[in-house]
């Protein structure tokens, strides 16, 4: 009996205070002031963004760190929380990556961007204009001139330059052998993308046929280029997946992932970024700023930040 007074009396304090708080506000929790960590890839738009994200994100009052990571292992990051979030989650490229980390626990989907994705070999479309090797872009035409993509460095045989091998590892050697192409084929691996643009602008010059890794969306989808159509690709087709790997990639989509703590520790900026979404068009811009324009991905992002207020104010609400 003694001891209901005390207990009642307390539970009247807390449920005052309570009512308090939400009364004036005060029960929302403030995000936290540990930075919030982004990763720095090896291509423009993804850089560019990174620097966008992190400066809407400053301008909401958060601290930013930004951290070099391998593409792959970003997945593991996040999951284990030394990389809070990804902001371009590519399907063919990490979309396995990022689902083995979500299955492991700790990585969350943040949403999906509005830009639909295709990570896959092409040709500038000067080179089908130009009837260099009719057929294409059907993946047969191949069958047929390979000698026209051969280069200095690729044995007499033609030559598709990949991106650098951090993206996804032996997909296209293995494409090649399972399409039966190997035999005149080979895939030589660029340092980073820049030696992809370097190789479109010199082929370009020299009016010589070339068939390169490439992605929309991109700033080259401005240029006109044009993706090579393989079988279409289906579920578990590749042979990392199971499959035999005589397909092509997925007409994809693109996400964004956070660690599960995100929403808990810094809840505005949650909710920023599960509303950031940018369209193939936006993408593509911020590519171009460095990769046409020449800014550095840093001046890149603040000069987009600056013509696009309109576009993000409104996710920082
Ligand atoms: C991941 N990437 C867009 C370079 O294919």
């Amino acid at each position: 009996m003694k001891l209901q007074a005390p207990t009642s009396l307390r539970a009247l304090v807390v449920a005052g205070c309570v009512s308090l708080l939400s009364a004036t506000g005060i029960a929302r929790a403030a995000d936290s002031t540990a930075p919030i960590v982004i990763p720095i890839h090896n291509w423009s738009s993804q850089v560019v963004m990174a620097y966008v994200i992190g400066g809407m994100f400053e301008k909401m009052g958060s601290n930013v760190e930004y951290v070099p990571a391998d593409s792959q292992a970003v997945y593991e990051s996040i999951r284990n929380g030394d990389v809070t979030l990804s902001h371009e989650v590519w399907q063919s490229t990490f979309g396995k990556s990022f689902y083995n980390a979500m299955a492991k626990g700790g990585v969350i989907d943040a949403g999906t961007h509005s830009a639909t994705t295709l990570e896959e070999m092409g040709v500038p479309t000067w080179v089908i204009e130009k009837n260099l090797c009719p057929g294409l872009p059907n993946w047969e035409a191949l069958k047929d001139c390979p000698e026209v993509f051969a280069t200095a460095d690729s044995g007499g045989k033609g030559r598709w330059l990949e991106g650098p091998q951090s993206w996804h590892g032996d997909l296209m050697p293995e494409r090649l052998e399972a399409l039966g192409l190997a035999d005149t084929w080979t895939v030589k691996f660029a340092g980073g993308a820049d030696a992809l643009w370097t190789e479109l602008a010199s082929a370009k010059k020299e009016g010589r046929g070339t068939i390169v890794f490439n992605w929309t969306p991109n700033f080259t989808d401005a240029d006109g280029f044009t993706f090579i159509e393989f079988p279409e690709y289906t579920e578990g087709c590749r042979k990392a997946d199971g499959g035999d790997g005589s397909c092509g990639s997925p007409k994809g989509w693109l996400k964004k992932a956070a660690n599960y703590k995100f929403p808990k520790t810094h809840p505005a900026a949650y909710t920023a970024f599960t509303k950031l979404d940018f369209s193939t068009t936006q993408i593509g811009q911020m590519a171009a700023l460095v990769d046409v324009d020449k800014l550095d991905h840093k001046d890149a992002a603040k000069q987009w930040l600056a013509d696009n207020e309109a576009v993000w104010m409104p996710w920082t609400k």
